[in-house]
């Protein structure tokens, strides 16, 4: 690339320290330099096509990852402005890519800019992050093109031919001295575009990962917007009502919510402001739940279905099996809360209520029938409440009369610090029993489970407090459960699940999981949920320090430096464990239990949405849909024992 002689103006080199800043500290500007910082860079290029689709000038935005991990995303708005900028005195274009937040100034009001939003950062961070960028515009008839390395104009826009039609194509390379990886994920990408096509009606959005020999490629369009999104959200539950229920405003404030009840327990209730993903919640929940709570217990009285005797439902009992999202436009956003996920902007709550309270109230009227099937259910769920509250307070007497809250089977630590702590809740007796000599009795506590889980997808509250199974492991974590809990005061920093690698051990990690994703989901948040890794081998030799192995992989690479050491496979004992009661009390402690050559896997809540569909679709009524999913999933199996 030939380069470009330039004279920097004094205008240009306040750009150049501005970019110089961002490479300096790009954590700043992009949240991280992780994979997540990466995907950020993606999501900044695709948040200012969104912006020119809710403008009402762009249909469709393609997305390539090409070989070498270089991003390529396309629009068909208008393509971004060409004309020099009477301010900086170079094209509007490259004033947009090299000045911090020039986009949002520079460009017209369009609206509500996804853009402006959270990450917000502009095309001009994603340029200095990048070891080149190039732009290519059509518009007025004209093809330009300008390029960029690490956020220096190497050759300024120009005009290099003609051009049918208008957009805009981005293709950049991120800089591999800057993020920890350039390996995008496409699975990730994948799910973010989803969401954006459920949230921009009509938008097409493809994304193809041409790494591979056999490109991956997908299609999101959804003439239904939010109606598809909850539908999506839903295909594995079963629907009380056939249709989502549909709410839309286009006042100051544009307002737009599906909702659809299902058979499940669990509230599933997702907010978006500008299209980003309000994961904290914020004004605009507060208003959807306060007039879902009013429009239903209204209802409910007016048509006798509550009588004069009977108290009001609670939000929790109206809120149950209901599936929504709740998408507002605000033109300026505040964003508060530890993630600046959480919409602060107060008057949100009112616009939400109101016209949730006059929409959903004539829905019921004019649909008796849904309107008769959901009560029914917030009912049974109030009822379900109360029995809860007399089951829990049952077990805090029958606790306090036995003087101690632990529970029996529980080797307790001695450590009181719960920093420090870390509790292993062991399948069967028998591994129980060696991870109690194992362990060190100092931090580690053991609390043995036996038996037939209880599976919490298909119960109710009032079924898991004093669930024999359940209940010893509320009590050992000692925060509660439900809308109860109470993450200060759990009595260990690591909660660690540590089961069989067969498909026994699999069956009660899933369903400890779920229990804790639906009854004490601030504990996985907040990162407290491990999975133990049991080796699956054991390579043995007399005279020579036993070797355990904790995939195939392992063994693969433990025979192969054997075997240059000049051992042979015909020399070693290999030993298969079935199950954690094979290993005695020091092995387990060597292999699963010491802090210092113990693999442990951190269970996280990267996608709720995910995590809820898997968890449905896992333990959850459907039938056929959990064929599928095990059928399509059958070839990750490993460790599978037969
Ligand atoms: C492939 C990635 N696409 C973009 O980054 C992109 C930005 C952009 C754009 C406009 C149209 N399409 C775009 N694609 C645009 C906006 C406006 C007027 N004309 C075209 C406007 O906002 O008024 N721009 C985003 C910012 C700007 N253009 C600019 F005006 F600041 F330059």
């Amino acid at each position: 690339m030939e380069k470009y002689d330039h004279k920097y103006g004094a205008e240009q080199i306040q750009v150049l320290e501005g970019l110089e800043a961002v490479r300096k500290r790009p954590g700043m500007y992009i949240g991280s330099t992780s994979v997540r910082g990466l995907h950020h860079m993606v999501y900044e290029i695709v948040d200012n096509c969104v912006d020119e689709a809710l403008a009402g000038y762009c249909t469709e935005i393609k997305v390539e990852i090409e070989k070498g991990n270089i991003i390529s995303v396309q629009d068909n708005g208008r393509g971004i402005p060409v004309e020099i900028h009477p301010k900086t005195k170079i094209s509007t274009a490259e004033t947009v890519y090299t000045v911090l937040h020039a986009g949002g100034k520079f460009g017209g009001d369009s609206g509500y800019k996804v853009s402006g939003g959270l990450h917000g950062v502009g095309a001009s961070v994603v340029n200095a992050l990048s070891s080149w960028t190039e732009v290519t515009i059509k518009r007025d008839g004209g093809l330009y093109q300008m390029y960029f390395e690490k956020g220096k104009t190497i050759k300024k826009l120009e005009k290099i031919g003609d051009a049918e039609g208008t957009g805009t194509k981005v293709r950049f390379l991120a800089d591999n001295s800057i993020f920890e990886s350039l390996d995008y994920e496409y699975e990730t990408l994948e799910k973010r575009f989803r969401e954006m096509a459920f949230l921009t009606k009509g938008l097409k959005i493809t994304i193809e990962d041409k790494r591979e020999e056999t490109p991956k490629k997908s299609e999101f369009c959804f003439e239904g917007g939010l109606i598809s999104f909850v539908e999506y959200l839903n295909k594995n539950k079963e629907k009380l009502h056939k249709t989502p229920i549909y709410i839309e405003k286009n006042g100051d404030i544009p307002v737009e919510i599906a909702i659809q009840y299902t058979s499940s327990y669990s509230e599933n209730i997702y907010t978006f402001v500008n299209n980003i993903n309000t994961i904290e919640g914020g004004t605009h929940l507060e208003g959807f739940k306060r007039s879902l709570t009013k429009v239903f217990n209204d209802y409910a009285r007016n048509h006798n279905i509550l009588k004069e005797k009977d108290p009001n439902l609670q939000g929790e009992d109206i809120r149950e099996g209901i599936t929504a999202v709740v998408s507002v436009k605000v033109k300026e956003p505040q964003f508060e809360g530890q993630t600046k996920t959480k919409l602060g902007n107060s008057e949100v709550t009112g616009v939400v209520q109101s016209m949730v309270n006059d929409a959903l109230s004539t829905f019921l009227e004019e649909n008796p029938n849904i309107a008769k099937a959901i009560l029914e259910k917030c009912i049974s769920a109030s009822r379900a409440r109360e029995a809860a509250r007399k089951a829990r307070e049952l077990v805090r007497k029958k606790n306090s009369l036995e003087t101690s809250t632990l529970p029996g089977k529980l080797a307790d630590c001695s450590s009181k610090n719960a920093d420090e702590c870390e509790v292993y809740i062991v399948e069967g007796d028998s591994a129980g029993g060696s991870a109690k000599q194992g362990r060190d009795r100092k931090f580690q506590a053991i609390l043995p489970l036996w038996g037939k889980m209880l599976n919490v997808e298909k119960s109710r509250a009032d079924k898991i407090y004093g669930n024999d199974k359940l209940n010893p492991v509320i009590l050992a974590v000692g925060a509660g459960i439900g809308a109860d809990f109470d993450i200060t005061k759990i009595r260990y920093g690591k909660v660690i699940i540590m089961a069989d690698a067969d498909v026994d051990g699999a069956h009660i990690r899933t369903l400890l999981l779920t229990f804790f994703f639906r009854y004490m989901r601030p504990l996985i948040e907040n990162g407290n949920v491990y999975l133990a890794q049991p080796p699956l081998y054991k390579l043995s030799k007399k005279g020579m320090q036993d070797i355990y192995c904790y995939t195939d992989e392992d063994l693969d690479k433990a025979y192969k430096e054997l075997e240059e050491k000049g051992i042979q496979r015909d020399q070693l004992a290999l030993q298969r464990y079935k199950g954690l009661g094979e290993m005695n009390p020091e092995q387990l402690w060597d292999t699963t239990m010491n802090p210092e050559t113990r693999i442990l896997i951190k269970v996280t809540m990267e996608d709720a949405i995910k995590a809820d569909e898997i968890f449905t679709l896992l333990m959850g009524d459907e039938v056929e849909p959990r064929r599928e999913f095990i059928q399509a999933n059958a070839k990750y199996v490993k460790n599978l024992d037969i």
